[in-house]
């Protein structure tokens, strides 16, 4: 079992407390993945403080330097791609195709990074007076808190850190407690690649403890976290003490549409993937289904016999098509939500069952469970539930399909399958999210293209793609007056 530590100022050291949490496997609890420490507030002060400090240094190494940084971070990540993923699903569960897809998405986004790194354009533009020159530049913001989730352990930090460095920001990061050895792998390989002292640090430990000591750090610039909407909700109150800049991506409640001219079989891959990959713990994960009411009987008996056919076990082993859940709190939640929905009047289709079969009594599983005759004012289809329980809800149209999709407090991810390109393009017009998906599931997000989302699934900043990079700079406009003289702008004009 190996003992973790915090990575603070260039130096890995313990918690000052000394404390130590552990990190098990949750398809097998009683294995160990390793110690790592129990910080505290005075852990995330000294990490500020490196980060201030290096920041002075930092923001001065030229862009594209800090770019082949992180292309380096890149081919690192690629040359350790599958031990990663290893680690990654004996720390949290989702199964071996899945965690390699989460390391390659980090691997998209450092090299998407090393790109824009020549391309970290600014504007220019006429002044209203002669002889003066207009224009607006990035500089970094300063130090970034980044907060990050269980369910991409990779890819996730990987959105925020590469950016923020890029863009000479330096970073203190607290990774989730649920996933922290993936993280340290993270660091380790910024450090290997060149990241210099201070500019990345790691701070180990809980929500409340560390997380918030970094958002209420009066020296911490930004914070950008992902994770839960009631979270976020706190996050977003403590930053506003010091107007901290903050990037909220929070939950979803997102549904796919089938309708009735569907190719049915693409349908039924596409709900399969977004409702139980990842065990349904994803922020994008589709949650509910809507179906039109022709295909309404045909489409469930189709769901539930392929559903049956879905392997639980470790990830790890080949075979396995849905692993464990994270952890027993997040089990005892899921099920809580099948016996809502059982009180509430839906009928329970399939699962909803804690999962005991061979090979599965030691961890954390849950059948994949489905909820027919759902209707939209329900709590089990408006409320995240986060594991792998889908609610199907029967509609008559297009435009009352896009209404209970649009029918939640969150807006991230949507999909329709339909083969008429009408209605496809009135639903992308209509449904209020982020992302809407044409013939595809609601998961399946790019590295290159922004990613978040609309109401409270966020706080109207963008992930990946070209967006992220505003929320790490600040703008910095810039005037350059050459005609030697005072000139007036507003006051000395000359087109009378
Ligand atoms: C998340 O669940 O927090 O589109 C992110 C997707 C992934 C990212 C999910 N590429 O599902």
């Amino acid at each position: 079992m190996k003992k973790y530590q915090n990575f603070i100022g260039g130096k890995w050291v313990d918690a000052k407390s000394g404390d130590v949490f552990e990190n098990r496997n949750p398809a097998n609890w009683s294995e160990v993945v390793g110690t790592f420490p129990k910080s505290g507030r005075e852990d995330v002060d000294e990490a500020v403080r490196a980060a201030c400090s290096a920041f002075d240094r930092w923001r001065l190494v030229p862009v594209p330097q800090r770019g082949d940084i992180l292309r380096r971070v890149g081919d690192l990540l690629s040359a350790r791609k599958e031990e990663l993923a290893r680690l990654m699903t004996r720390e949290m569960g989702k199964v071996l195709i899945e965690t390699r897809g989460d390391v390659q998405e980090g691997i998209d986004t450092a090299y998407y990074a090393a790109g824009e790194s020549r391309r970290l354009f600014g504007r220019t533009a006429p002044s209203e007076l002669p002889k003066k020159f207009a224009m607006a530049i990035r500089v970094p913001v300063g130090v970034a808190g980044v907060v990050t989730p269980w369910n991409f352990p990779m890819a996730i930090p990987t959105w925020k850190i590469f950016p923020a460095l890029l863009c000479g920001d330096t970073v203190v990061f607290k990774p989730a407690s649920d996933t922290p050895a993936t993280a340290t792998a993270l660091v380790e390989i910024l450090l290997e690649a060149g990241i210099p002292e201070g500019v990345i640090n790691i701070v180990h430990g809980g929500g409340s403890d560390v997380g918030m000591a970094i958002v209420e750090h009066p020296d911490v610039d930004l914070v950008s976290f992902t994770g839960s909407t009631p979270v976020g909700k706190k996050i977003s109150a403590a930053a506003a003490v010091t107007l901290k800049r903050v990037a909220l991506e929070l939950g979803g409640k997102n549904a796919q549409l089938v309708m009735e001219d569907a190719d049915l079989d693409l349908a039924l891959d596409g709900v399969l993937w977004g409702a139980f990959g990842t065990t349904g713990q994803r922020c994008t994960a589709t949650s509910r289904l809507v179906l039109h009411e022709k295909i309404y009987d045909t489409f469930m008996n189709m769901l539930v016999a392929r559903t049956k056919k879905l392997r639980l076990g470790d990830g790890l082993s080949e075979d396995t098509d849905v692993g464990p859940v994270i952890n027993e709190p997040q089990r005892k939640a899921i099920h809580q939500y099948v016996e809502i929905g059982v009180g509430e009047g839906a009928d329970l289709v399939l699962g909803g069952k804690i999962a005991t079969g061979d090979g599965l009594k030691n961890g954390w599983f849950y059948q994949p469970t489905i909820f027919g005759g759902v209707r939209p004012e329900m709590r089990i289809a408006k409320e995240e539930i986060f594991g792998p329980v889908l609610g199907v809800i029967k509609v008559k149209s297009l435009q009352e399909g896009v209404a209970v999709l649009n029918d939640t407090i969150y807006g991230l991810s949507s999909a329709i399958y339909t083969r008429d390109i009408n209605k496809a393009f009135e639903a992308i017009r209509d449904i209020k999210a982020g992302i809407t998906y044409v013939n595809a599931p609601t998961i399946g997000a790019e590295a290159h293209m922004p990613f978040g989302g609309v109401k409270q699934t966020g706080n109207g900043h963008r992930e990946g793609g070209w967006t992220v990079y505003d929320f790490f700079t600040e703008w910095k406009t810039v005037y350059v007056d050459y005609s030697g003289r005072i000139q007036k702008a507003q006051i000395d004009t000359y087109h009378q």
